[in-house]
This record gives C-alpha cells, sequence and structure tokens, in this order.
C-alpha cells in the first residue's frame, strides 16, 4: 500500500516537476542515480569501486542558488545498505534529507530507492559521498556546483570553470579496512596505494607480485588510467574547484610554473590570497584563479602530493594541457614533489590566511552561549583501538536520533550528554602519550539551545606514538562556523580568545585542526535538526572521533516515512 502511495507521489512530483520545468527551467533538478559496484581500474589496478550510472566520481550537480534538487537514488549494490550525504548543504528545513545513517535516517537497503529532496541555498562548491560505514573510500562522491542568481555577478573575473576532485585510493575495500581497524590486534589502514585527481592516478604495476600479477589485474596502458587533463586556451583564466574527498591524506596541490589565487573556500568569497601551493584536507572545498600564461608550447605537470604524514604514496598526477599541443605530450619536466610534508608553521599560516573577503563579510555574534573544548585522543577500550573526545569514544545508535527524538522512542542512545572539556585540562600535557589511555565509549549527545551561539575548541594532543600528532579535519553538518583562531600548543583559555578574529573571519564547513595545535570556531545553532561534527578521515570517524549535536528538533514538522524502518523505528512507527 505505502508502496502504492509512494509511486503516485512519485508521479505526481514527476509532472509537476515537467510543468515547473517548461515554465522555469532553473527551478528544479532532478537526477535519476543507481548506485551500483563495478569492476574499475582508476590507478590501472582493478578492483571493486562503488560507481553512480556507472562512473566515480559520480555525476557532477550543476544546479544554481534556491534550486531544489531531486535525487532518486536506487541501492543497486545487492548486499549492503547506502546513504548519501550532501556536504556542505546545510539542509534548512530538511534535516531529514542530510544523509547521515544512524543520525538522520535508517540505511537505503539492496533494491530499494530513496528520495532526496533539497534546497541549494547558496551559490558555491560543495560535494556528496557516502555516508555509510566507510563506503566512501570505494569510490561513492561527486561534485556539487551552484551558481549564483540570475543578474548577481561574482567579485571575480574568469572565462572557464571547471571541478576537480582529489582523493587517495586503496586497493583494499572498506569492509578490509573497518575489520582490520574493529580487530585485536589492530590493523591499521597503512598508506594508500595512489592519489587520484579527478578519478585518475596511475599504480605502478611492475612492483606486485602474484596474485596480483595475474593477466588483467593491473595494466598500466588502460585508458581509463590515463591522467587527467586539464585542457586551457592560452591566455584565458580559469576558476579551479578544488576539492578534497581522502580517507586519510592531507594533500598539497599545486600546478608546476603558475600561481593559484584562492578565492573560495567552502562555499564563501575569501579575501584573495596567491599561493604556489595549495593545502587542502578531506572534506574542504577551494576555488582558485589561475591564468594560462605561460609558454604554450609545452604542458605542465599538475601535481598532488601527501603532507603531515610522512608519505609513502607517489606524486598524484595530471596534465595541464595548452591547447593546441597534443594532450598526451608529456611535459618536459620531473613532477613537483611538494613542499616539505612535516612543515607544520606553513600549513598553520597559510589556514590563518585564509580570510572572509571584503564586502562579503558576516560579522559573527562577539560572545558565545556556551563554550565546548574537545580534546582529540588515540585510545584503547577493552583491548580496541580507538579515537576520542574528551575520553568518549563516538559510536552510532541503530536507531537514528532524529527518528528517537521526533517520535518519542525512548532508551534507544546513552541518555548521559557528553563533557563538555576534558578531565584535569590544566595539566593535561598535550606533547606526552596518556598516561592512562583507556577511554569510554558512548552515543550520547550534545542537546544546543536553540539560536544559540556556541565555541567549539579542538585541541589536538600526542598519539599512542611517541612525539606525534596527526592532523585532523573536523567537519560540521547543517551549519557553517566561523573559524576564530588557530595555534600551536595548548589553547589558553584566558588568553587566546583575546586574539579571536571577530572582524573578518572566514566561514566554513570543515577546518583543519593542525599537529600539537587548536582551532576556535563558533556557530549560532539555528537550523533545527540532529547533526554531526567529526573528523573527516574515514578510518577516524570509524574509530569514534566524532560528536553529534541536537538543536530545535521540537520545530521540526512530521518526518519522511522513508527515512524510518530499522531499529526501534521498525516496530514502533505506525504511519
Ligand atoms: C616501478 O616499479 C619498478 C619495480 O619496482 C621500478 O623499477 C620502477 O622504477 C618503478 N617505476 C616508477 C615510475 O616508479
Ligand atoms: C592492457 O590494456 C590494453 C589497452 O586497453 C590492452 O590492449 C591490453 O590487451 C591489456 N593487457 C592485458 C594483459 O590485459
Ligand atoms: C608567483 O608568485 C610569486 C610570489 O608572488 C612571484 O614571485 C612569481 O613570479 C609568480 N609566478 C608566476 C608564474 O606568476
Ligand atoms: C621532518 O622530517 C624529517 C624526516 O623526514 C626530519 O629530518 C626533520 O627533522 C623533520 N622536521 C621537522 C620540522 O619536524
Ligand atoms: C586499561 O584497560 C585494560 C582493560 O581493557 C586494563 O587491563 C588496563 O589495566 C587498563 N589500563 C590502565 C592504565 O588502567
Ligand atoms: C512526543 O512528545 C512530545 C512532548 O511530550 C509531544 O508533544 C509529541 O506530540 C510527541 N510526539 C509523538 C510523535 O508522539
Ligand atoms: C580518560 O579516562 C582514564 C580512566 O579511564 C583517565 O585515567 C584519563 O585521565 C582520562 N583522560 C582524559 C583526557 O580525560
Ligand atoms: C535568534 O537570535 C537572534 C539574535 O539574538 C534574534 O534576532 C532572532 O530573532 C532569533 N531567532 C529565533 C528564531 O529565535
Ligand atoms: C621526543 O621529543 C623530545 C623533545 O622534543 C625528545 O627529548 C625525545 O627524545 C623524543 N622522543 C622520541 C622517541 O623521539
Ligand atoms: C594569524 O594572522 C593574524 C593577522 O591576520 C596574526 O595577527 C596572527 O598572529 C596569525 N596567527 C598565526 C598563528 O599565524
Ligand atoms: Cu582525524
Amino acid at each position: 500500500m505505502r508502496r502504492v502511495l509512494f509511486g503516485l507521489l512519485c508521479l505526481c512530483l514527476f509532472i509537476s516537476v515537467l510543468t515547473v520545468s517548461t515554465v522555469e527551467a532553473s527551478k528544479i533538478r532532478r537526477y535519476k542515480w543507481e548506485v551500483k559496484y563495478e569492476y574499475k581500474a582508476q590507478d590501472c589496478f582493478k578492483k571493486l569501486v562503488i560507481t553512480i550510472n556507472g562512473k566515480t566520481p559520480g555525476p557532477s550537480i550543476l544546479a544554481q542558488q534556491g534550486d531544489t534538487v531531486i535525487v532518486e537514488l536506487k541501492n543497486g549494490l545487492l548486499t549492503e545498505n547506502v546513504a548519501i550525504h550532501w556536504h556542505g548543504i546545510r539542509q534548512i528545513g530538511t534535516p531529514w534529507s542530510d544523509g547521515t545513517e544512524g543520525i538522520t535516517q535508517c540505511p537505503i537497503t539492496p533494491g530499494d530507492t530513496f528520495m532526496y529532496k533539497f534546497v541549494v541555498d547558496r551559490a558555491g562548491t560543495y560535494l556528496y559521498h557516502a555516508h555509510y560505514g566507510m563506503q566512501r573510500e570505494a569510490g561513492l562522491y561527486g561534485s556539487i556546483r551552484v551558481s549564483v542568481p540570475d543578474g548577481v555577478t561574482e567579485p571575480f573575473l574568469y572565462d572557464y570553470d571547471r571541478s576537480i576532485i582529489l582523493n587517495d585510493w586503496y586497493h583494499k575495500t572498506p569492509f578490509e579496512q573497518a575489520t582490520g581497524l574493529s580487530s585485536i590486534p589492530f590493523q591499521w589502514v597503512g598508506e594508500p596505494q595512489s592519489l587520484l585527481i579527478q578519478g585518475r592516478g596511475r599504480f605502478n604495476c611492475s612492483g606486485l607480485t602474484y596474485p596480483s600479477l595475474e593477466p588483467g589485474v593491473c595494466n598500466a596502458t588502460l585508458p581509463e588510467c590515463s591522467p587527467y587533463l586539464l585542457i586551457v586556451i592560452p591566455g584565458k583564466t580559469y576558476r579551479l574547484r578544488i576539492a578534497s574527498l581522502t580517507s586519510l591524506s592531507a594533500l598539497n596541490f599545486e600546478i608546476e610554473g603558475h600561481n593559484m589565487t584562492v578565492v573560495e573556500a567552502d562555499g564563501h568569497y575569501v579575501e584573495p590570497f596567491v599561493v604556489k601551493n595549495l593545502n587542502i584536507y578531506s572534506g574542504e572545498t577551494y576555488s582558485v584563479l589561475i591564468k594560462a600564461d605561460q609558454d604554450p608550447s609545452r604542458n605542465y605537470w599538475a601535481a598532488s602530493n601527501v603532507i603531515s604524514r610522512k608519505p609513502t604514496t607517489p606524486t598524484g598526477l595530471a596534465i595541464l594541457n595548452y591547447y593546441p599541443n597534443h594532450p598526451r605530450k608529456s611535459p618536459p619536466t620531473i613532477p613537483p614533489t611538494g613542499p616539505v610534508w612535516n612543515d607544520s608553521d606553513y600549513r598553520l599560516a597559510q589556514s590563518n590566511a585564509t580570510k572572509a573577503r571584503q564586502g562579503y563579510v558576516h560579522t559573527p555574534p562577539l560572545t558565545s552561549d556556551r563554550v565546548i573544548t574537545l580534546l582529540n585522543t588515540q585510545n584503547n577500550i577493552d583491548g580496541y583501538r580507538r579515537w576520542s573526545v574528551n575520553n568518549v569514544s563516538f559510536t552510532l545508535p541503530h536507531t537514528p536520533y532524529l527518528i528517537a527524538l521526533k517520535e518519542n522512542i525512548t532508551n534507544v542512545f546513552d541518555q548521559t550528554p557528553p563533557p563538555e572539556a576534558y578531565n584535569d585540562m590544566e595539566n593535561y600535557d598535550i606533547y606526552k602519550i596518556p598516561v592512562n589511555p583507556n577511554a569510554t565509549s558512548s552515543n550520547g549527545l550534545y542537546r544546543l539551545k536553540f539560536n544559540s551561539t556556541v565555541d567549539i575548541v579542538l585541541q589536538n594532543a600526542n598519539t599512542m606514538s611517541a612525539n606525534n600528532s596527526e592532523t585532523h579535519p573536523w567537519h560540521l553538518h547543517g551549519h557553517d562556523f566561523w573559524v576564530l583562531g588557530q595555534g600551536k600548543g595548548k589553547f589558553d583559555p584566558m588568553n587566546d580568545p583575546k586574539e579571536y578574529n571577530l572582524v573578518n573571519p572566514i566561514m566554513k564547513n570543515t577546518v583543519a585542526v593542525h599537529t600539537f595545535g587548536w582551532t576556535a570556531l563558533r556557530f549560532i545553532a539555528d537550523n533545527p535538526g540532529v547533526w554531526a561534527f567529526h573528523c573527516h578521515i574515514e578510518a577516524h570517524f570509524y574509530m569514534g572521533m566524532g560528536i553529534v549535536l541536537e538543536s530545535g528538533v521540537e520545530k521540526i514538522g512530521k518526518l519522511p516515512s522513508s527515512i524510518m524502518g530499522c531499529g526501534k523505528t521498525k516496530e514502533d512507527f505506525r504511519p
């Protein structure tokens, strides 16, 4: 019965889409996607990848500010669930379309079709990707490009617009990786095998041993792993929308001989600054302008290199092809190897240089109502290796929070709110291995007063290895935040807030917390829903590095029944 109704509803919607689109073509963008496993060789090595309509990266969503995007997603994975998150889209009024399995919806089961529907309310560069288990790294991702409304001009000029997603690439499946991470003894995922630029990379097949040597497994001459071509016309200016969806790696991107002017970050205009090398962390997007003003008789390398972790993965390469040179003509130079991997001062300086563009500044509230300090640590729980914030390692509940809270389903997650700060903050030594690395796990959530201003201070510390700290890119769902400050060492709650940038801080949805450093951010909890805030490193979130924030759920209308059907929502929900 429900299926019939759903079918009718679809039909009506479909008809209304047709009607609307003939009148006003720019209002509804409708996509029909099928998610499937296929054998592909993104880096010349054949493995199982998840495609959308046969492609990875999947189809790009192109829309205009104010449009409604409808994605009808069919799960064709046969034996595996799926959910897709629309990264950077705040989902104002549609918190159930955020695509976070366990938080805003039940997983989409094999054979089912789920409809995501949301408004893209701000121009800019965004992403989409799987948000179920560690599925993102199997290739289920793509870009969202939202253009400015008619009659609005952007504060910079360019001739052409290109989207490039950077990624790292593993030959093991998400299942193999997840199993290793949740086993005793612990098995880390290791460094990636390749770096991809717009879905293409190059693994060195000649280093392989049996059984990967079998004919057809690794083939360096396959067209699908030839480098991505960025074709440019001499004299023209290009807007490159560069995004990172790495599972693990922090990256540095550069184009030989060409400076880049940074003009946008996570959908906000940046006060322009020029870089030769762009540092980019998983979940971030940047627009840079480049001018094809170099010797047009040759091609140039575009390169991505691992930073922040000692690199063992070869440089990812694409070709900047000056028209009409032969696209396959290799540049006559050695590919760039990027900056020194462990120069954290340089990375901090670039993060700190990113400010809101004059004329486009949204001023933050000068004070906040609540400060939550989150210490990132590596831990053990019952012998399992985990990551925690404030000694609490996050686990997803079986019944999504949004449904539990709206439908009054009790006892499906931990009712104790997680800590506002870590124990003994004054004396904690962030440069030492934790004295007692044991933590606890919980799926409790932070409840924020609706419309209140919240500060979050993220603090990095030493891991369980001597003299080691990692970079963690934290991503907030449902909101943008102001980046008020970033620094080295331990955050000083007395003095560091005095240095906050309250004049022109950039707003973002993802920000890096640098090694042995801190990052302070502020946001207004004005979007009713239940929202994840987590490290965007796939393995880290899987290992518990995240929290969940609720605010204003009482303001949310009736939830669509399509998000239900798992955990307690199965028996308790009656439409
Ligand atoms: C590929 O691996 C082989 C064998 O390990 C090595 O001799 C060769 O130099 C490598 N090629 C590249 C381009 O790194
Ligand atoms: C490698 O790929 C090329 C190009 O598609 C093809 O001609 C060749 O037969 C392949 N080699 C093997 C061993 O599969
Ligand atoms: C890139 O910028 C640097 C520093 O501003 C400058 O010295 C250099 O000449 C520029 N290179 C090109 C190719 O414009
Ligand atoms: C960076 O790493 C190299 C080894 O790869 C080491 O020699 C050097 O001292 C490190 N520099 C810093 C600033 O930690
Ligand atoms: C940590 O927990 C384990 C049990 O999982 C226990 O054996 C060990 O003694 C604890 N370590 C400390 C320092 O308390
Ligand atoms: C859940 O509880 C609230 C407060 O008691 C009530 O207003 C609301 O109607 C209940 N919702 C459902 C679906 O029962
Ligand atoms: C975490 O909990 C353990 C006890 O289980 C405690 O010894 C340790 O100090 C705590 N660490 C932090 C950062 O709160
Ligand atoms: C949110 O707070 C702002 C500033 O305090 C206020 O102007 C606004 O009316 C509030 N909005 C709601 C929906 O409460
Ligand atoms: C860690 O760094 C400290 C000082 O920075 C040094 O004394 C110590 O030897 C280092 N330990 C290791 C294992 O490298
Ligand atoms: C960040 O930039 C501001 C100037 O915009 C400067 O005052 C501050 O010292 C910088 N902080 C760091 C950590 O580089
Ligand atoms: Cu992390």
